[in-house]
């Protein structure tokens, strides 16, 4: 695995556009396959590579699944600028949430508590990909201290013990 430090621009340079059309990360060079877009590269790893499953196997599951990923991917934009990843790697926000964002956040509970009903570990039968997504949202409050409902904080903190989550949370990172 290769990081970059964003903040200097390491994804703009052609060497980095040679192997990611976006210019974005994460990338994945598999050989002398590129891929780019996070939901893309998790659905080929699934395909290709045996282990641990990413996505639930049942179509109507897994059609969910990518449901929950795209949803938290192109809606709650006011959560996402105003809890942005920094809460999740560096130091929280002592700015309080917008009345938009707290909307969003109105949102996002309801959806989760729909989902996960009173007692479910993981979204599905079993652990998936968009548990990840679901905690990282979940996450950008609860981690700033923000209220969040104990049934869904619990699930988000436990989410993030997870040993590959905990790897890549943990990653060294450039001070801002
Ligand atoms: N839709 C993309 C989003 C990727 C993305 O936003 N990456 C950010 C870091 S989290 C990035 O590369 N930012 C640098 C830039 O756009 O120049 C995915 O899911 O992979």
């Amino acid at each position: 695995m290769q990081t970059l430090d964003l903040n200097a621009g390491a994804n703009r340079t052609s060497e980095y556009a040679g192997t990611s059309l976006t210019q974005r990360v994460p990338t994945l060079v598999d050989g002398d396959f590129h891929l780019s877009e996070s939901s893309a590269i998790t659905e080929y790893l699934d395909d290709v590579y045996p282990g641990t499953a990413l996505y639930p196997t049942e179509p109507k599951a897994k059609a969910h699944a990518r449901q929950v990923q795209a949803w938290l991917r192109s809606d709650l934009l006011p959560i996402r600028q105003e809890r942005s990843t920094e809460v999740l790697f560096y130091r929280p926000s002592n700015a309080p949430l917008s009345p938009a964002a707290e909307q969003a956040a109105q949102k996002l509970f309801k959806a989760a508590e729909t989902l996960l009903g009173q007692d479910r570990e993981h979204l599905f039968e079993t652990w998936c990909i968009a548990d990840v997504d679901l905690a990282l949202m979940l996450n950008r409050l609860v981690l700033n201290g923000d209220a969040v409902p104990t049934r869904l904080a619990d699930y988000a903190k436990r989410q993030w013990e997870r040993a590959s989550i905990q790897t890549w949370a943990s990653l060294p990172r450039p001070p801002l």
